[in-house]
């Protein structure tokens, strides 16, 4: 692989360590409806409902580990010399996994946010001692996610349109695709001249456009298809390999 690399990952590389997608038959939105739960408005009319499915995500991802195909991208991250890893996950396997610079556009469910004083802070208590949390301003604490209708961190954003645009590939794992802007980054990859390969179980939007499409779990095909292409693959770390 010659040149930058950008990987894009959504719900589906976790899949197999056990935390659930959004869409599809498993998917979590079978169960909730996303604009009573995943809205600014859901969470001002029911915060404490809003909290309590976020309290049990918390619980179920907490139980989670990092699958092989999160291995991969850390091992990627330490070997290729122009690497960027932009992630739609709240659920911090990445960073579990090794990934030392991880571009999280729609937040992390480990973080809480003050809607007073806008104070961000790590807490990771599964679950909760008290729903919903408060700041010690008195302000509600929410997840520092981002929900629909809401702006992505702007610098976080712009970072991931710049590797997009100068990426010469760019790997799209288990995303359907559909929630924007997060998937505009692969067409834009694609119209400067990226080569897409996607890992996917099924067939997406950006199927079409990708040169490569790997169909499968992406805990079994990352590591197959980043084995193929380092047959004399070092230890990760242990020596920066030519790109
Ligand atoms: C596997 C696998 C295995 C399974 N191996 N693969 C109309 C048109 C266009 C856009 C809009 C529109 N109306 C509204 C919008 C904008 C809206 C949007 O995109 N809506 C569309 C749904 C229509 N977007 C927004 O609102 C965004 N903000 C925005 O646009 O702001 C503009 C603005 C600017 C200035 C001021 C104000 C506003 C924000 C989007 C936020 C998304 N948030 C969520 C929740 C995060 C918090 C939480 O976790 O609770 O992010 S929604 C949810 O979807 C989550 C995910 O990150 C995101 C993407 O889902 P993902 O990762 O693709 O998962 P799935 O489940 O959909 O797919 C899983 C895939 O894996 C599938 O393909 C499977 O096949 C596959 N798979 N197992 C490999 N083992
Ligand atoms: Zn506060």
């Amino acid at each position: 692989m010659k040149g930058p690399v950008v990987v894009l990952t959504g719900a589906g590389i976790s899949a197999e360590s056990g935390v659930p997608t959004f869409r599809g038959p498993d998917g979590l939105w079978r169960s909730f409806r996303p604009e009573e739960l995943a809205t600014p408005e859901a969470f001002a009319r029911d915060p404490l409902l809003v909290w309590e499915w976020y309290d049990w995500r918390r619980q179920r991802i907490a139980a989670c580990q990092p699958n092989p195909a999160h291995r991969v991208l850390a091992e990627m991250e330490s070997v290729l010399p122009d690497f960027t890893l932009i992630t739609q996950n709240v659920d911090g396997l990445h960073q579990a996994a090794g990934s030392r610079r991880v571009l999280e556009l729609h937040g992390n469910i480990w973080r809480v946010r003050c809607t007073r004083c806008g104070q961000t802070r790590e807490d990771r208590r599964v679950p909760l001692p008290e729903l919903p949390p408060r700041c010690a301003c008195g302000g509600l604490l929410r997840p520092d996610v981002v929900w629909f209708g809401e702006p992505l961190p702007a610098p976080v954003l712009e970072a991931a349109w710049e590797a997009a645009a100068r990426c010469r590939w760019m790997l799209v794992i288990g995303t359907s695709a559909l929630v924007q802007p997060a998937a505009s980054l692969p067409i834009v990859a694609h119209r400067n001249g990226a080569r897409l390969v996607e890992v996917n179980i099924s067939d997406t939007p950006l199927t079409p456009l990708a040169e490569e499409v790997l169909r499968g779990p992406a805990a079994e095909i990352l590591p197959r298809w980043w084995a193929a292409r380092n047959p004399q693959k070092q230890v990760a770390g242990s020596r920066r390999q030519e790109a």
